[in-house]
């Protein structure tokens, strides 16, 4: 097998000898332009699903067919309806029949505003971003995001869907999302660059009146639906515990689920009290005596009510702070210390602290 500086390359497989270049058999590169998904994924499907079924050239490089484009192409538009991606890879692959599987999931709303117009499914966007014209065929559903898509990330995409599918009541449409985002990235990815930031833009968006209150709750309670998925399990072991809980009043705990996911993702062990806890009694009732316990709370007040159980409790477990109600004087006060960063950067912290 030669290969020239154009990317042409002289391939064989038996008797059969073909050129790269042409029609119908070409490299992973080719085909991620092409279809405007990343190689990675690619891989992804081909591995885990068997989705894709390259030849093999004489020196090893897998070759894909006309059909495997195909299959990439059908993959991508069922993402987009809301599938996961085990469910439309089984559907490309004829295993499962397509009408049955989308009649499982539940039809958009009706009298709904429709979708912003820079909204689209992450596989779609991906596709954008090969690149501001697109491959020769253009992407599965080319120029969906206008201009700029070529300069947003896979997680801005993501963002999008997520929000698309939330607004519209499908938590199907949102399960889909999420499952192809992990498929893809870390837990820790997903959690830092998708749903930190989504919850920073809802409670924006419901500011400013552009959702509901109800579509802000539906939508709190996918995502602590899913994150107690990731955190299932995360109380045993044999690692360190930490105990995470909010103050009583403080109903916001979504933020403290992922800092215990992260943490648990590093070997700690999770005893998560959650929302509305009485701090005081949470040593009393814990032996052995935890390594850490974090309190986090969006209002102050919450806090400040709690000062002389905090203090209290200082002296015999160490506490961390977090959260907007939080503050680095309080902690000082109380003796306990200050997480300033976010629920994912300070996990990670201390992890790297403590390994
Ligand atoms: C989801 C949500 C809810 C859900 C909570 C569901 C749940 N189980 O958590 C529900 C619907 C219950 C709710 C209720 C209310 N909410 Co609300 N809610 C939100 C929303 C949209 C997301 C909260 C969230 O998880 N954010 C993600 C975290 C990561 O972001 P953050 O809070 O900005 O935190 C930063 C840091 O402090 C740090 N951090 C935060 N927590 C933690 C924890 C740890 C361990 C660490 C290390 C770091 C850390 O990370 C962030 C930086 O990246 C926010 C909007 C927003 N901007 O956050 C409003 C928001 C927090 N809510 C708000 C309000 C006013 C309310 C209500 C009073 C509304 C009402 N009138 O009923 C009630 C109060 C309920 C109560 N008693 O606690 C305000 C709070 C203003 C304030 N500071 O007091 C916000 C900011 C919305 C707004 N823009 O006005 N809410």
């Amino acid at each position: 097998m030669s290969e020239d500086t154009s990317g042409r390359s002289d391939i064989g497989d038996g008797s059969n000898d073909v050129t790269v270049g042409e029609p119908g058999l070409v490299r992973i590169g080719e085909l991620s332009r092409r279809v405007g998904i990343s190689d990675h994924t690619l891989r992804a499907w081909e591995t885990r699903y068997g989705l894709l079924r390259p030849h093999r050239s004489s020196g090893g490089f897998r070759l894909y067919s006309a059909d495997d484009e195909r299959r990439v192409r059908r993959m991508s538009h069922l993402l987009g309806r809301g599938l996961s991606p085990a469910e439309a890879a089984r559907v490309v692959l004829g295993e499962r029949d397509e009408d049955t599987v989308l009649l499982r999931l539940p039809p958009p709303p009706e009298n709904l505003p429709p979708p912003p117009e820079n909204t689209t499914t992450l596989a779609s966007a991906q596709a954008a971003q090969a690149g501001p014209h697109g491959g020769p065929h253009g992407g599965p559903q080319g120029g969906l995001l206008g201009g700029d898509a070529a300069a947003r990330s896979p997680f801005h995409a993501a963002r999008d869907s997520l929000t698309r599918a939330l607004d519209r009541f499908n938590d199907a449409g949102a399960h889909g999302v999420f499952d192809e985002m992990l498929a893809q990235f870390s837990v820790e990815a997903v959690l830092r660059e998708v749903v930190v930031p989504f919850l920073h833009t809802q409670g924006e968006r419901w500011q400013n009146g552009d959702i509901s209150l109800i579509q802000e709750h539906f939508a709190s309670n996918v995502i602590r639906g899913r994150l107690a998925g990731l955190a299932r399990g995360w109380a045993s072991g044999a690692g360190p515990r930490a105990v995470l809980a909010c103050p009583p009043g403080e109903l916001h705990d979504l933020a403290l689920m992922v800092f215990g996911i992260v943490l648990r993702g590093g070997g700690w062990r999770v005893v998560f009290l959650g929302a509305d806890t009485p701090v005081g009694q949470i040593v009393p009732a814990l032996t052995p005596t935890p390594q850490l316990v974090v309190i986090a709370a969006t209002n102050r007040h919450r806090l400040e009510a709690v000062a002389d159980d905090l203090r209290e409790m200082s002296g015999v477990v160490p506490i961390s702070l977090a959260g907007v109600g939080a503050s680095a004087r309080f902690a000082d006060r109380v003796g306990a210390t200050y997480l300033p960063d976010d629920p994912v950067g300070a996990a990670q912290r201390i992890l790297a602290a403590t390994r």
